[in-house]
Parts: structure tokens; C-alpha cells; sequence
């Protein structure tokens, strides 16, 4: 009896240390992707200098956080890029020349509100972000990792700057709606505004949601469609066609207006062109390229959640005017 207690108790302190090992052994490989990975991020993040809204100023913010977005990717080795790209224009423009937001005081009362109802695109609102102030730079490192603030989705309780948690496809709509409609019974100037993808229009609860704003006839409301073309699976056409979406949008009782989600002085003067409509919500069909900025990315299916290589990496860096990173490999 009082050997099977001795050996009991060494199995005990055996799984424990065992246990204890395992620990060590997985907070070393989280560490080890950290310390290989050849960059020098930190250097090229601090060099993000503060932003105005003119288009062309506009355009280097939004180069900047796609070198910024390809960083965060590759550190991680793992997140959607294409969608990221396709994006980062229009959250540009409106971080930095539409929405009224303040970094210092997030929950301010008075502030617009965004919703990335496609929250796969979460490092390109990451990028956004931490140039506005809302988080450090170096949260931006540690993406996706245990623990970590910026995980693959954002995570309305942890991030600075984050209205909604999302991930769930379909659902940013029906928040949207939601708010704005508090903002109506509050009586609020506030606007939300809500990106969904392309694919993301096949979810039943959008038009449910579409629906209902039109028929409370939420002014104080905008939709945005990253119409890239791509979805998971291919081509959104062939996975299930979506088109002709103008028409379901106006069909549905929006203000409808297309825009190339690229160009800024069109998605600026299209966010003007919102707030100019009365009575209904408006939805802006912006037509992008997945993967714009990088090459070897755009239009590819095969780049909707993966992350860049180490050489993938160097070459999207300098196809973005940087070579941040290149000597340190
Ligand atoms: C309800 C739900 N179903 C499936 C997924 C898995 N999923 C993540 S991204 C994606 C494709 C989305 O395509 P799209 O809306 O076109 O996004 P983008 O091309 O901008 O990346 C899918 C199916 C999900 N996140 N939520
Ligand atoms: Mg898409």
C-alpha cells in the first residue's frame, strides 16, 4: 500500500513536469517565429508620420498600411491578406478624412461608428488603428499569437477603436441598423458606417437587415461593398452570383451609387454624396481588386487567407516602394 502511494505520487510529479515541459515547449515556439522571422518592423511602423485628407496624402497613408498589413501577415504567418488590400483604401478615407473618431477617447459620445462586418479584413483595420493612436505599433506584431490583443478577428472587448466584435459573416448589417437606430430615438448626428464583401452578400440576414433600414428609412446609415470579385471558394459569380447588385440594393429601397474602391477622390466625394441623401440608406458598391497592391496577390483566390512568405514578403515590400526589411533576411 505504501509503495503504491510512492508510485502514485511519482506519476503525479512525472505528468506534472511533463505538463510544466509542454508549457515551456509551446511559449518557446511562439517566441521562435518571433525571433527568426527576418524584419525590421518595428523600424518601418515608427516611421508612419501623422496624415491629412488631401487624396494624395491620402494615397501614401494607404501605401504605408499596406506595407504595414504585409508585415503584420508575415510575422504572423498566417491571416487574410487579399481581403485586407482590397479594403484598405476605402477604411482610409474614411479614418482619415470622413469619420469623426478620436483615438484619445474611443467611447467619445459623439463619434461615427464603423463596423468591418467582413472582419477578416481585421489587419487592415488594425493598420488603421494604430496609425490613428488607438493602440501601440507593437501590438501589431504579436497578430494573431496566444493571448495577444489583435487576434484574427477583431475583439471589440480588447482593441481600442473596435465598435463590434465580427468574424460571423452577415451580422455587421444588422448592427449597423441597430445603431443607427438608437442614434435616431437619442436623436444622435452620428453616422455608421458598415463594410461588407462581395461574398458576404449571399448571407440572408444582409437583406434582412437591408430591409429594415429602408424601411425605417435610416439616412443616418451606409453600407459599403467591397466588390472584389473573390470570395473563399472563387469567383463569387460562379460560387453564387450575386449580380445584378445595384439593382437588389435599389430594389430593396437604398440609395445606391458604384465607385472605383481605389480611386479616393471618388470614394471621397461618394462618402460626400452620402450625406447628401435624405430619407433612405445609402450603399456604395466599390469595385476592387483583391490583393491590390501586390502583384503576385491580386485577383488571386489562392491568397484570400494566406499569409506571405518570407520571399513573398521581400518582393511585396519593395513592389510597395519598401525595402524595409530586405538587407535584414
Ligand atoms: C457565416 C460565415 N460563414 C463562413 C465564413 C468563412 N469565411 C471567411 S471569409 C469568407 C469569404 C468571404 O468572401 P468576401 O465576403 O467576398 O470577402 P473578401 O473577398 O473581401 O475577403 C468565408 C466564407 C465566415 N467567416 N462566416
Ligand atoms: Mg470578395
Amino acid at each position: 500500500m505504501f509503495g503504491s502511494t510512492i508510485r502514485h505520487n511519482s506519476y503525479i510529479q512525472i505528468v506534472t513536469e511533463f505538463s510544466f515541459l509542454v508549457k515551456i515547449i509551446f511559449l518557446l515556439q511562439s517566441q521562435v517565429n518571433f525571433i527568426i522571422l527576418p524584419t525590421n518592423y518595428q523600424g518601418v511602423l515608427n516611421n508612419l508620420s501623422p496624415t491629412t485628407s488631401s487624396p494624395q496624402q491620402l494615397a501614401e497613408t494607404a501605401r504605408r498600411l499596406r506595407i504595414s498589413i504585409i508585415e503584420m501577415l508575415s510575422q504572423a504567418g498566417s491571416g487574410h491578406s487579399g481581403g485586407s488590400l482590397s479594403c484598405i483604401d476605402i477604411l482610409t478615407c474614411l479614418f482619415f478624412s470622413y469619420l469623426d473618431h478620436d483615438a484619445t477617447n474611443p467611447h467619445h459620445e459623439e463619434r461615427d461608428r464603423f463596423i468591418l462586418s467582413k472582419g477578416h479584413g481585421a489587419p487592415a483595420l488594425y493598420a488603421v488603428l494604430a496609425e490613428c493612436g488607438y493602440f501601440p505599433n507593437e501590438w501589431l506584431s504579436r497578430l494573431r499569437r496566444m493571448g495577444a490583443e489583435l487576434q484574427g478577428h477583431p475583439d471589440m472587448r480588447r482593441v481600442p477603436g473596435v465598435e463590434i466584435s465580427t468574424g460571423s459573416l452577415g451580422q455587421g448589417l444588422s448592427l449597423g441598423v441597430g445603431m443607427a437606430l438608437a442614434d435616431r430615438l437619442d436623436s444622435k448626428q452620428r453616422k455608421v458606417v458598415v463594410l461588407m464583401g462581395d461574398g458576404e452578400q449571399q448571407e440572408g440576414m444582409v437583406w434582412e437587415a437591408a430591409m429594415a433600414a429602408a424601411h425605417h428609412g435610416l439616412d443616418n446609415l451606409i453600407g459599403i461593398v467591397d466588390l472584389n470579385g473573390l470570395q473563399i471558394d472563387g469567383q463569387v459569380c460562379q460560387v453564387m452570383n450575386i449580380a445584378p447588385l445595384a439593382d437588389k440594393w435599389a430594389g430593396f429601397g437604398w440609395q445606391v451609387k458604384e465607385v472605383d474602391g481605389h480611386n479616393l477622390e471618388e470614394l471621397l466625394s461618394a462618402l460626400a454624396w452620402c450625406d447628401e441623401q435624405k430619407g433612405k440608406p445609402q450603399i456604395l458598391i466599390a469595385r476592387t481588386v483583391k490583393g491590390k497592391g501586390v502583384s503576385f496577390m491580386e485577383n488571386k483566390k489562392e491568397y484570400h487567407g494566406v499569409a506571405p512568405s518570407p520571399q513573398e514578403r521581400i518582393e511585396a515590400l519593395s513592389g510597395l516602394g519598401c525595402d524595409c526589411g530586405v538587407k535584414s533576411k
